[in-house]
């Protein structure tokens, strides 16, 4: 069964239902509140493969040619045509992201970015090139030619890099989400994507997104 954007709950019934804490000190914020975006951003915890929105991201190595984790999981759950239209591609270099449909996904297409495998001794470059994956991945959905502008455009994020690749999911979703808000605040006036849902598998991982999330998408200050 798929899952609807109806399902899936903002940052701002997030707050409303106390899933989400605004920070003890509001000073911390490392962004200021900005009431529209807290409609905009999705925290879900679960298959990202279910989602019917139009894209979701692929944690895919370079090759593009599948492999495990949630980009097998996705390769599975598209099918063979999948493959087919990824060995037309020529592969990806880390940090970019290249297109393709969905076929028996319910999500209409699918981005697939290469992210660094992290190496503590290069933490700056895995850094400047897991910022690209968020980045070039975001560039990449607005650009999607649409055929119905109505159902609006949703993006959904696994944590790229942070399983097989070894990432630190900490420092990993603060990059997450500070491109994310940045690129929403770029956006803001275009208004082209609609959604970004931030996908998370384990306990573990929805715990630091939950503990992050506030500071780059606070909310209002109780008046
Ligand atoms: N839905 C959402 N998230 C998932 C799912 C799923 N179905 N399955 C796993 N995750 P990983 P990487 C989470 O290892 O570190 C592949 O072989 C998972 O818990 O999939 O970027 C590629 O071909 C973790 O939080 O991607 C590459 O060779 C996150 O997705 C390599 O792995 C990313 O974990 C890429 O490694």
């Amino acid at each position: 069964m798929s899952v609807l954007l109806s399902q899936i709950p903002t940052l701002r019934h997030l707050y409303k239902t106390a899933v989400l804490a605004p920070l003890p000190d509001p000073s911390k914020a490392r962004f200021k509140p900005a009431e529209s975006l807290l409609d905009r951003v999705s925290l879900y915890q679960g298959d990202i493969t279910k989602l019917e929105v139009f894209a979701i991201v692929n944690a895919a190595n370079s090759s593009l040619l599948g492999g495990g984790g949630v980009d097998g999981a996705i390769h599975n759950a598209a099918g063979p045509q999948l493959l087919e239209e990824c060995r037309t591609l020529n592969g990806c270099m880390t940090g970019d992201a290249k297109v393709t449909k969905g076929y028996d996904l319910p999500s209409k297409h699918v981005i697939h970015t290469a992210g660094p495998v992290y190496s503590s001794k290069t933490p700056d470059e895995d850094a400047a090139l897991l910022t690209s994956c968020y980045k070039r991945s975001l560039e990449e959905a607005v650009k999607i030619p649409s055929e119905d502008e109505n159902s609006g455009r949703q993006v959904a994020f696994p944590s790229i890099s942070t399983g097989i690749y070894g990432y630190p999911i900490e420092d990993a979703t603060h990059i997450a989400l500070e491109v994310v808000r940045r690129f929403l605040e770029e956006d803001d006036k275009e208004n082209k994507l609609d959604r970004v849902i931030f996908v998370v598998w384990s306990n573990k991982d929805r715990d630091v997104y939950k503990s992050l999330l506030p500071l780059y998408f606070p909310p209002e200050p109780e008046a």
